[in-house]
C-alpha cells in the first residue's frame, strides 16, 4: 500500500483501537435494513445489545428488536468465542445478511460493539434520524486487549460537574473501549458525593469550588449510583477515589474534629496542592476514614477504591506510614481492592493494590521495587498523558506544569518499558486523567480530551507491535466525522491529517 493517505480508507482501516486481527472480506457486504433484529444467543449480551440499540435506533429510524431467538437478518450477538479473545475480546464476521460478533463475556460483547458502531456511517452516531444505506463492508475480526485496565478519570472535585455531564463523558468514552472511570471526589476545593454518618461533607464542603460558585455542588447517593449504573450499561467500571491524607481541605473546613487544632478550616476556592492534611494523629480520623469507604464500598459495584495519597506535603512521612498502615486494612475491611497515587505504595508490602504512576520521570524506585515484588502498576505518567496538560503554548485551557502535550507527544511512548523496572507483564494498564482547575464546561471537557483520550484508548488497547505514529494518525484523523456527528468539541491538532 503506498500509504493511507494515498488512497480513501476503508472503515476497517480506520479503527481506534487498532485490532488484533482484521480481514476484509471485499466480496461481502451487509445492509443494515427496517427489518433487522438484534438477536441474543446468550443472556449475558442483553446489556450490550440494548447499548446497540440505543445509538442505532435513533440514528436509522429501524425498530431493531432484541430477540432472544437467533434467525434472520440483523446483528446477532454469541458466545463461545475462541479462546483467543481471552476476558475482553470478540470475534466480529460480517455476512450478506448478519454481523455476528462472538465474546465469552459481557466485556466482550461491549467490545465488539464498539467496533461495529466504527464500521458503520459516522452518522449511526446521531440522535436524530439520518438517510441511509447503513452499510458494513465485509470482514472478519478477532481482536483482545494489550492491558486489562484502560481508564479515564474526571476531577469533578476542583469544579464540579452535573450527573448528565458525567453521562456525556462516559457515552464519549465508551466508544473508545476504555473500560474504568475514575471519580475523583474530593479534594481541597469539594467534596462531591454524600456520606449519610458526616453530612456536613457536602453540606458545607460540597457548597462551592475553584473560583468560588456556590451551590449544592455534589451528587446525593442516589445520583452516584445511577452514574454507577449508566457506566456498567456501557461496559465501564467506576473507581471512586477520595483524596487521603492530603487535598482534605474541603472535609477539613466541614468538621473541626477532624482538624489537630480543633478548629474548621476555611473553604478554599484556589488552586493550590500540599496545604492540608488529615489529623494522623487523632482516632477519629479513622472512624471518618471508615465511615466513608464503608457507605461508598457499598454502593460501588467494582473492585477498586482509589484513597488518592498525592502530595501530602502537610503530612511528616512517618505520619503517612502511619495513616495508611490504619487506612489499608479499613479498605480490605469492606472487600475493595486499594488504588491509589503512587506514593502510598511504599508504605505496604501487600501486592495485591495497584499503585496509579503519575510521575514526570522514567524511574521510580519504590514503584519499581512494588513491580518487582508483583504489584501491577497503572501507568499515567503527567508529561504523556495528563488531559488537564497544554497542547501548546497558545493552549487557553490547562496547566503547563509538566509540559506541553501535543496528540503525538501523548502517543510516542511505550506503557511497557516507559518506567525503569516496570515490564509489559507489570503494566496494569494506561489511564488519562483530566483535573479540572482550569475545565468548566462539557465543551472544555472535549477539547482537553478528544483526540488525546483516543490516544489513550490505542495505547491500553492494541497490541504494541501496531505502535506507529504514520499508521496511527489517519485512523485517529478518521474519528472526527463520528466527533462531528456527536457535537465534540474537539481540538483539530495540526499533527494529525483530520478526515472531513
Ligand atoms: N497534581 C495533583 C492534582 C492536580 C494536578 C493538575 C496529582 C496526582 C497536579 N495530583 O496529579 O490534584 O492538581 O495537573
Amino acid at each position: 500500500m503506498t500509504g493511507p493517505t494515498a488512497q480513501a480508507a476503508t472503515p476497517l482501516q480506520e479503527l481506534v483501537p487498532q485490532p488484533v486481527q482484521v480481514q476484509p472480506r471485499a466480496d461481502i457486504t451487509f445492509s443494515l435494513t427496517a427489518t433487522a433484529k438484534i438477536q441474543l444467543g446468550t443472556g449475558t449480551a442483553r446489556k450490550p445489545a440494548e447499548l446497540l440499540a440505543s445509538i442505532l435506533r435513533p440514528s436509522t429510524g429501524y425498530a431493531l428488536p432484541i430477540t432472544d431467538e437467533v434467525t434472520g437478518d440483523g446483528i446477532v450477538l454469541l458466545d463461545n468465542a475462541d479462546p483467543k479473545t481471552g476476558e475482553e475480546g470478540y470475534q466480529l464476521d460480517v455476512t450478506p445478511k448478519q454481523v455476528i460478533i462472538r465474546a465469552n463475556s459481557a466485556a466482550g460483547h461491549f467490545n465488539g460493539i464498539a467496533t461495529l458502531r466504527q464500521l458503520l456511517p459516522p452518522k449511526a452516531e446521531a440522535k436524530t434520524r439520518q438517510p441511509g444505506p447503513w452499510t458494513v463492508s465485509g470482514a472478519s475480526i478477532l481482536d483482545h486487549p494489550r492491558y486489562q485496565h484502560r481508564g479515564a478519570m474526571l476531577d469533578v472535585a476542583r469544579h464540579f460537574f452535573t450527573p448528565d455531564q458525567v453521562k456525556r463523558y462516559l457515552d464519549q468514552i465508551a466508544a473508545y473501549k476504555i473500560n474504568y472511570f475514575h471519580l475523583h471526589l474530593s479534594d481541597d476545593q469539594g467534596w462531591r458525593l454524600e456520606i449519610k454518618s458526616w453530612p456536613d461533607l457536602t453540606r458545607i464542603g460540597g457548597s462551592t469550588e475553584v473560583g468560588g460558585r456556590k451551590g449544592q455542588l455534589h451528587y446525593t447517593q442516589e445520583q452516584y449510583e445511577d452514574l454507577v449504573a449508566y457506566a456498567a450499561n456501557r461496559g465501564i467500571t467506576v473507581i471512586p477515589e477520595f483524596d487521603m491524607p492530603g487535598h482534605t481541605n474541603a472535609a477539613l473546613a466541614s468538621y473541626a474534629e477532624l482538624n489537630c487544632d480543633g478548629r474548621k478550616r476555611p473553604l478554599y476556592t484556589g488552586t493550590d496542592v500540599g496545604f492540608s492534611s488529615l489529623c494522623i494523629s487523632k482516632d477519629i480520623t479513622y472512624k471518618f476514614v471508615d465511615d466513608v469507604v464503608r457507605e461508598v464500598s457499598a454502593i460501588t459495584p467494582g473492585q477498586y477504591f482509589h484513597i488518592g495519597g498525592d502530595e501530602a506535603h502537610s503530612t511528616s512521612d512517618a505520619d503517612f506510614v502511619k495513616f495508611m498502615n490504619r487506612v489499608l486494612p479499613i479498605v480490605k475491611k469492606y472487600g475493595k481492592t486499594t488504588t491509589g497515587w503512587h506514593e502510598f505504595i511504599k508504605t505496604t508490602k501487600d501486592t495485591t493494590l495497584v499503585p496509579q504512576f503519575w510521575g514526570t520521570e522514567t524511574s521510580d524506585a519504590n514503584v519499581a521495587a512494588a513491580a518487582q515484588r508483583g504489584n501491577e502498576i497503572l501507568m499515567s505518567p503527567a508529561n504523556r498523558i495528563y488531559l488537564d496538560m497544554k497542547y501548546n503554548k497558545n493552549t487557553k485551557l490547562g496547566q503547563d506544569w509538566a509540559g506541553l502535550i501535543e496528540v503525538k507527544d501523548s502517543y510516542n511512548w511505550n506503557p511497557g518499558a516507559y518506567l525503569d523496572g516496570v515490564g509489559e507483564a507489570s503494566v496494569r494498564g494506561v489511564e488519562a486523567p483530566l483535573w479540572t482547575e482550569t475545565i468548566r464546561t462539557s465543551a472544555d471537557i472535549e477539547y482537553m480530551a478528544f483526540p488525546r483520550l483516543a490516544v489513550a484508548a490505542e495505547l491500553g488497547w492494541a497490541a504494541a507491535a501496531t505502535h506507529n505514529w504514520d499508521r496511527f494518525a489517519p485512523r485517529l484523523g478518521a474519528q472526527a466525522p463520528r466527533w462531528k456527528v456527536q457535537g465534540i468539541n474537539y481540538y483539530a491538532s495540526s499533527q494529525v491529517p483530520w478526515k472531513k
